[in-house]
């Protein structure tokens, strides 16, 4: 594993540094009751989780539902008993470690992911993950009991379409159960793997308003921070995300002895169209994204001209119609492409789908207020990557707070985030909590699913 060492003297770590230090001699000014997190052991439990599933490049290959999944998990529930936390697994999947609060008060919850993408890196996820383990034991340690009971989440098969937050507010259809996952497993059977019930689904399920808030402490896995030299991103937004599996008819044949006018190839066709999501997608305005991450040919071998391919097209922004219309035009310009070649295109959408959602402005103010005192400059931003947090803002009051990845590097080995970062944004979570415990935001949510 490279964790670079050297990057002690970058001049942002010394800034953060600086800052952790200005906010202790600070003292009371850097809260309430001035609790702080222990960066150190942060760090360390960083470097243990990247154990599972390490790879040769230093990542990890730790997809949801896989052993070195499993091993995570037990390792972090390790983490949360020792931090005094009460640790069960829901009917989707999730980790759930609870301490109590006054009686009949909702919950707070904080949370994250540790399953990865494949060749993932040691940071996405983890990072909310080992700081919101990190909040619970700084409280159980000092003997601070809130009003609100704290419930620390590890989400479930965050990569494969958010799998574990649909569960946890009643949205995970029949269709999604089916999906197969980057394991192999169909997400049905990864449920059942590591320890939930997808028959009892509805258990996981919680009410709208049934929590007080939910917060979300990640890498901000764009370069946005880093670049400016801000500690803390208060989220504003989370783009929404859609997936289909398009797929390419040809006519398999011998590649040797077929004239190349005289093909069906479906594998120019995909060419042709991964073309056009480029041009549909950069002919507007706006932060919209479109991908072809994923392709296979079949049969697939160097003599035969393909009778098949099948692409992923991923498709994100913070506008749902403009998602469709995207979608729309993509497919319309993309008919011409079958005419050419004689080869029809079809989509699939898989049901991974989440809504774009926006962040509680409350929670916003809280988390600013939090960084503020902490001495720390922050800046609001909208989140390009899918988190829980968009799920769960459709049944409470949610915030997201982020800390500078190096370079913008994620879904790769080279993700990096500075150890002095991560514990500036615990610090930040470990405030916001309390701030959100003193005052809980009314939830004005209607009902999960309008
Ligand atoms: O793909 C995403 O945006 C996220 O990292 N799950
Ligand atoms: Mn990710
Ligand atoms: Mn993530």
């Amino acid at each position: 594993m490279k964790f670079n060492y050297t990057r002690i003297f970058h001049p942002r770590l010394q800034h953060g540094v600086i800052a952790v230090i200005l906010a202790a001699l600070a003292g009371p000014a850097a809260g309430e009751d001035a609790l702080m997190v222990d960066g150190a052991r942060i760090e360390q439990h960083i470097i243990e989780l990247s154990a599972f599933g390490r790879n040769q490049q230093g990542g990890v290959d730790r997809v949801a539902y896989s052993e070195a999944d499993l091993d995570a998990r037990r390792y972090v529930s390790g983490l949360m008993n020792q931090a005094g936390l009460e640790v069960r697994i829901d009917a989707a999947g999730n980790l759930i470690g609870r301490r109590e609060g006054r009686e009949g008060r909702r919950p707070l919850m904080i949370g994250s992911h540790i399953d990865s993408v494949p060749g993932g890196g040691n940071y996405d996820g983890d990072v909310g993950v080992i700081a919101s383990i990190e909040v619970a034991r700084v409280l159980n340690d000092s003997g601070t009991m809130l009003d609100h009971p704290l419930e620390v989440v590890i989400f479930a098969d965050e990569e494969g379409g958010l799998t574990g937050s649909r569960g946890m507010i009643g949205d995970l259809t029949p269709a999604a159960l089916e999906v197969v996952s980057h394991s192999g497993l169909t997400v049905a059977d990864g449920i059942a793997r590591i320890g939930g019930d997808p028959h009892r689904l509805a258990e996981a399920a919680r009410a709208a308003c049934s929590l007080a808030a939910f917060v979300e402490l990640h890498i901000e896995q764009g370069a946005v921070l880093h670049d400016e030299g801000i500690d803390i991103g208060v989220v504003t937004g989370i783009v929404g995300i859609r997936w289909w599996d398009v797929i390419v008819e040809g006519i398999a044949n011998h590649a040797g002895t077929t004239p190349m006018d005289k093909r069906r190839d479906p594998m120019l066709a995909a060419a042709d169209f991964i073309k056009i999501v480029n041009n549909v997608i950069r002919s507007e305005a706006g932060t919209q994204v479109g991908t072809v991450g994923r392709i296979r040919a079949e049969p697939g071998a160097p003599n035969v001209i393909p009778d098949r391919v099948v692409m992923s097209l991923e498709i994100r922004d913070l506008d749902a119609d403009k998602m469709q219309s995207l979608f729309d035009k993509i497919r319309q310009q993309a008919r011409q492409i079958a005419q050419r070649h004689g080869t029809p295109l079809e989509y699939r959408e898989l049901d991974v789908a989440s809504a774009p959602a926006l962040t509680d402005e409350r929670i916003q103010n809280v988390i600013a207020k939090s960084a503020e005192k902490l001495g720390l400059s922050q800046k609001r931003m909208p989140s390009g990557a899918g988190h829980d947090a968009q799920d769960i803002a459709r049944i409470a009051p949610t915030g997201m707070i982020f800390v500078p990845s190096v370079g913008g590097i994620s879904h790769s080995p080279r993700e990096y985030s500075e150890p002095a970062d991560m514990a500036n944004g615990a610090n930040v979570l470990l405030q916001t909590v309390l701030a959100l415990d003193a005052a809980p935001p009314e939830c004005t949510i209607a009902s999960a699913n309008d």
